[in-house]
């Protein structure tokens, strides 16, 4: 059985497609936000999908974060991150940073050049996870395991694809893989089948990007496809002819706890957000450096 060959499964189906709308965030920024509170449910353990495009003087000046984890993903350009402990560094197109916020980061991200583009994804950490101590994986492009068989390229930035692995931790499980598919090519990914999944369009052809069933309907750039649970996992078509379609596949296991967000803190209850809150005001419990610090 050949794993580029879809007739040998059974996919999930899109239940649901998101155009992902643009809107203000951080410092004059603007982002297309994929993911937001409306597909929590149906998406946990996911929080948000942004896709960014950014140019200075507009960035994510300081602000913090409890709770969760977020994975910059940058396409063009660079971003360049401080936080509140020292911790620096500039990532650059097909770089990642997975941050795990845990108990508190403050951090500046702001744009290094004249166009600057990518993903950042949030993941919630599970309820014995939320309060651990913060901690950063970085991923340059070349530490990044890539594949290609029968036309389509993969970029496994968590997770496993055509027998390769990701270096990540996953605190909570989850699979990141950015796939490229040539004009006419088809993959079948496979996907924990208690998994939640999603796949957001980068970049199509016209009618080029079909999910699920070869007679589906076809999704444009800057939509996120919800996938229904069960089966195998995802099939996909590229329909086009002329044109590469790429798109990213996330699937995480569901941490099935209730969620209780205010802004960048994450919780499970509106007492642990008060909590934060006041954490972040008098610098306590993970915050202590909010007082003294300010990004350069
Ligand atoms: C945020 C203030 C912020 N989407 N995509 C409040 F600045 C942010 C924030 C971002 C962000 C950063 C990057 Cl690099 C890419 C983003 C929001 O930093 F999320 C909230 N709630
Ligand atoms: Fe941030």
């Amino acid at each position: 059985m050949s794993s580029s060959s879809s007739q040998n499964f059974v996919s999930r189906s899109a239940i649901k497609k998101v155009f992902a709308k643009l809107q203000k965030e951080g410092d004059g920024a603007v982002v297309r936000r994929g993911i937001s509170r409306s597909e929590q449910k149906l998406l946990d353990p996911f929080l948000m999908l942004d896709e960014f495009s950014v140019s200075p003087p507009a960035g994510f000046p300081d602000h913090p974060h409890r709770g969760f984890e977020t994975v910059t993903y940058v396409l063009e350009g660079g971003i360049t991150h401080q936080d509140f402990k020292g911790h620096k560094g500039t990532i650059y197109a097909g770089d990642v940073q997975w941050m795990t916020a845990g108990r508190g980061i403050i951090h500046s991200e702001m744009p290094e050049e004249e166009i600057n583009k990518g993903l950042q994804l949030w993941i919630n950490l599970s309820s014995n996870e939320k309060m651990i101590e913060p901690n950063y994986q970085e991923l340059s492009s070349s530490d990044i395991p890539k594949a290609e068989q029968n036309g389509v390229q993969v970029k496994v930035i968590a997770g496993e694809s055509m027998g390769i692995q990701s270096p990540v931790y996953t605190r909570t499980p989850t699979m990141f893989l950015d796939f490229t598919l040539d004009p006419g090519a088809q993959f079948h990914q496979n996907v924990p089948e208690s998994w939640n999944a999603f796949a957001y369009v980068l970049e199509s052809g016209e009618g080029g990007a079909v999910f699920g069933s070869s007679n589906a309907s076809p999704v444009s750039a800057h939509n996120v496809v919800v996938f229904g649970q069960g089966n195998d996992g995802v099939s996909v078509w590229n329909k086009s002819s002329s044109k590469k379609l790429r798109f990213v596949l996330i699937a995480g296991e569901p941490l099935g706890e209730p969620v209780v967000q205010y802004g960048p803190f994450v919780m499970n209850t509106q007492a642990e957000i008060d909590m934060t809150i006041e954490d972040y005001h008098y610098g306590k419990n993970g915050f202590e450096m909010a007082k003294y610090w300010r990004s350069q």
